[in-house]
């Protein structure tokens, strides 16, 4: 570690001397003095991205008092804190959310409006912090707000990646990926700590030295490689400002920025090789959502910023306790998924060979300190990694490995009478693969305690992938149901129902969402129905005007819309999804006479760049759209609208704005689903299967009030073991073989005619996501929707429930429920 020689011994610091105002006036000159003397422009000559920045930076300033002051706060108590490490944060646009939180919007406006300058416009012109795939990295930032709104006092830990997810467009119906550049005109957000930082080796040999006598030789890893992890912070506010806390993501950078002698000899590229390689750890995020990526640079990705942050946990817990042997008193570490897995054993190496713990109580302070919350059981998304790999890269983490691996099994045979198939389940390393090492295994023994997001995919952890470990520890697993923040996902994007709701039922439901319920007896009220449902038309309108902006296609905020927006994946079926769109597209033209309900149908969402069949559907929604949209035969009875780059801000506009929300998945395969909670909030109904967190939803907003059908998991897991085909199941249902020859003749690719025939085929040779088998099911609930249309008073009384019995699914919820059962930390709220 590197010795801080500016640490000075702290001086009390004294918050209310500095507080920066909150009215009117004050926000408004200071806005101008940022914009003069940080910035160096007169409000005369300032460019939009100038007032940004300079608002972002009086906000800032708010934040920072809260900061501080909780910083010493927690100084000050001693209490245990918590680390959520994860590769991924998706946060979005910051500042409507500070902006939010600190309850200043209508003053920040208002100072705005002195110079003829839209808060709204300032907010639009902020980049989205992608710095995460999909439903992982946005519960992660979920948690962060809610973690600072009731008050546990936390850091979360990741990656301060350059470009961030992939920037997506469509070209000739195809999905084209471009690099994303957040950080072009800066970030106001963060302070990079340069003392802060921490060196992270890689590579290289593991020597054993001989220690006192009677004690066992010590080993000692000497890297060939090292870089250096360098913070940058960012606060994180909670609900009126109440705490702060930090998001620290490590970037990467050489320990020698240039090797000045390869340079003074004339090798230019060659002095900035290593510089080069050092870099390229946290350069870009791998576009992967639910499947391994399986290269060298993600695991160092993954070790880089699990021993950075575990290096600075260290040292913060040293800075006030004398030893390690109480750290898991101070400090609690939840895994987000396997990623930072390798954390577990890196914590031994650094207990065990740094700081000289015994073995064994280093193992037990190591499972005490961490939890590990599981995300997903699609087998081609667990991480395991080829040992050669693992040690080359790590070599002392593998003999950690093997010697936890070793205990494992030695305890599971003593304890339990664990043999051959049992014991192969739960070892560490697969050894029918190639030799892997397992990081859902190693994070699993590594805990105290484990957990899935929603009820059902808790059971099935239990009965699947950790079926033989379950048994092995059965008090490990729990469930933890995922929830969404209401603060970015009901007030600031949805403000007209906010207004409408505090209005209706005053403003208790901003402090606490569970008094949100108390809308229920308005669901009756047909003067409130009719507000609730111009709120809706409003919000649809809203997105109406992003379609014909980004699309050129104009559609009707009087009809249905019906939305599905998520990551690209087979078993989120967005295909089943277009198939209905093409079978009703046949029953529009076949029966002119019936009396459709308008539809719009929304699809958007990114595909992994190598996963093809998502790309072919993304291709395949886009042929479809084209050829339905441009047919004066559907009377703008059916329109289908792919919006391209699917990101946080997007999803604002488009979760307000739904009839109808989309959660199709194959049961069992998703683990929980949080667009689903999002959507109902906002008074969606939801078509669905009873998968991840449905199932809780469809109990607490009354089954009459969500459309549910398919499959059930345990029929789906059934039918695979009896060897389903669609082909049968196609063959009788006339309605579905059209559809799907239309889509195979080529109708919607006549440039191509073939393009979907691999598709298609899969459909009729295996079925595996049981799209023909519930497509019927599918069909007829859709149908019991448009006759639900029919009668909109009957409609916006169930939307209106669905917005009162969603409270269950804040974060806020959640993270009461961590703090309580795993992290053991208090909430103050
Ligand atoms: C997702 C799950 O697919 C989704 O069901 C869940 O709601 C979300 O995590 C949050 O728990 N998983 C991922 O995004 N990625 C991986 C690797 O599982």
């Amino acid at each position: 570690q590197r010795p801080d020689p500016d640490a000075a011994a702290p001086l009390p610091h004294d918050a209310s001397a500095s507080r920066r105002s909150y009215d009117v006036d004050a926000l408004a000159e200071e806005i101008v003095e940022k914009l003069t003397y940080s910035i160096g422009k007169s409000p005369a000559r300032a460019r939009k991205y100038d007032w940004l920045r300079a608002v972002t930076l009086t906000v800032r300033d708010r934040i920072i008092d809260h900061w501080l002051e909780a910083e010493d706060a927690r100084a000050a108590s001693g209490g245990k804190q918590v680390a959520y490490l994860s590769m991924e944060f998706l946060i979005g646009r910051l500042l409507r959310d500070a902006i939010n939180n600190l309850n200043l919007t209508t003053q920040v406006a208002e100072a705005l409006k002195r110079y003829n300058v839209d808060l709204d416009m300032i907010e639009l012109l902020e980049p989205d912090a992608a710095l995460g795939n999909g439903g992982l990295g946005r519960l992660a930032a979920c948690f962060m707000e809610s973690m600072a709104s009731v008050g546990v006092p936390g850091f979360g830990y990741g990656i301060r990646y350059v470009h961030g997810f992939f920037r997506q467009e469509i070209a000739d119906g195809a999905q084209v990926e471009l690099p994303e550049n957040w950080l072009l005109h800066g970030n106001p957000w963060e302070f990079e700590r340069r003392e802060r930082s921490y060196e992270i080796g890689f590579g290289g040999k593991v020597t054993s030295v001989v220690g006192e006598p009677g004690k066992p030789p010590r080993q000692l890893w000497r890297p060939a490689e090292r870089v250096l992890a360098v913070a940058y912070d960012t606060p994180i506010v909670g609900w009126r400002g109440a705490h702060v806390n930090t998001l620290r993501l490590w970037s990467a950078q050489a320990l020698d920025p240039i090797l000045l002698d390869a340079f003074n000899s004339g090798d230019h590229i060659g002095a900035l090789v290593e510089s080069n390689k050092a870099e390229a750890i946290t350069r870009v995020l791998y576009p992967a959502d639910s499947h391994q990526a399986g290269q060298e640079l993600r695991l160092r990705q993954e070790f880089f910023f699990s021993s950075a942050s575990l290096q600075d946990i260290i040292r913060r817990h040293l800075e006030t306790n004398e030893s390690l042997s109480n750290l898991h008193d101070k400090v609690s570490i939840q895994l987000n998924d396997t990623h930072p897995a390798v954390s577990v054993a890196e914590l031994m190496r650094l207990l065990v060979d740094v700081h000289g713990m015994e073995w064994d109580e280093a193992w037990e302070i190591t499972r005490q300190t961490f939890s590990y919350t599981n995300h997903t059981l699609l087998p081609e998304a667990l991480e395991h990694w080829p040992i050669h790999l693992f040690e080359r890269l790590l070599p002392r983490q593998m003999q950690i490995i093997y010697a936890i691996n070793a205990a494992v099994i030695r305890q599971a045979m003593e304890s339990k009478g664990f043999d051959g198939g049992r014991i192969a389940a739960i070892s560490l390393i697969d050894e029918n693969n190639g030799r892997r090492v397992r990081m859902g295994q190693l994070a699993f023994v590594g805990s105290h305690a484990v957990n899935g997001v929603s009820a059902l995919h808790t059971d099935l952890m239990k009965e699947t992938v950790f079926h033989a470990l379950h048994e092995l520890y059965p008090d490990r697993i729990q469930n933890k149901t995922n929830g969404v923040t209401p603060r970015r996902w009901l007030m600031e994007a949805n403000p007209g129902l906010t207004s409408l709701l505090k209005e209706t039922i005053g403003e208790g439901f901003l402090d606490d969402i569970s008094k949100i319920r108390d809308v229920e007896r308005f669901a009756t009220d047909a003067g409130f129905r009719d507000r609730f449902a111009a709120v809706k038309r409003e919000n649809k309108a809203r997105l109406a005007d992003v379609i014909s902006e980004r699309l050129a296609i104009s559609v009707d905020p009087d009809a249905l819309f019906d939305i599905q927006v998520k990551r690209i994946h087979e078993y989120k079926r967005q295909f089943l999804n277009i198939i209905e769109a093409v079978a009703l597209y046949d029953q529009i033209r076949s029966q002119p006479a019936t009396n459709w309900t308008p539809r719009v149908k929304v699809f958007a969402g990114k595909a992994a760049p190598s996963y093809l069949q998502a790309k072919e559907i993304i291709h395949l929604a886009n042929d479809v759209a084209r050829v339905i949209n441009s047919d004066p035969a559907v009377r703008d009875l059916l329109k289908v609208v792919f919006i391209p780059n699917y990101n946080v801000s997007l999803a604002e506009i488009i979760m307000p704005a739904a009839d109808i929300s989309e959660q199709i998945s194959t049961a069992g395969l998703e683990a929980s689903g949080t667009g689903n909670m999002k959507f109902a909030l906002n008074g969606a109904l939801t078509i669905g299967t009873l998968d991840g967190a449905n199932v809780e939803m469809r109990d607490h907003i009354g089954e009459e009030n969500i459309f549910i059908f398919g499959l059930t998991a345990s029929e789906v897991a059934q039918r695979r073991r009896e060897g389903h085909s669609g082909r049968s199941v196609i063959e009788g249902l006339p309605l579905l073989r059209d559809a799907l020859h239309a889509i195979s003749s080529g109708v919607f690719s006549p440039d191509e005619p073939n393009r979907y025939n691999g598709l298609v085929g899969n459909l009729y040779n295996n079925d595996w996501w049981m799209i023909a088998a519930d497509f019927q099911s599918y069909w007829d609930t859709q149908r019991r929707a448009d006759a639900l249309w029919a009668d909109p008073a009957e409609w916006n009384r169930k939307a209106i429930l669905n917005t009162a019995r969603m409270s269950w699914f804040s974060s806020d919820r959640s993270i009461r429920e961590y703090a309580a059962d795993i992290w053991r930390t208090g909430t103050d709220a």
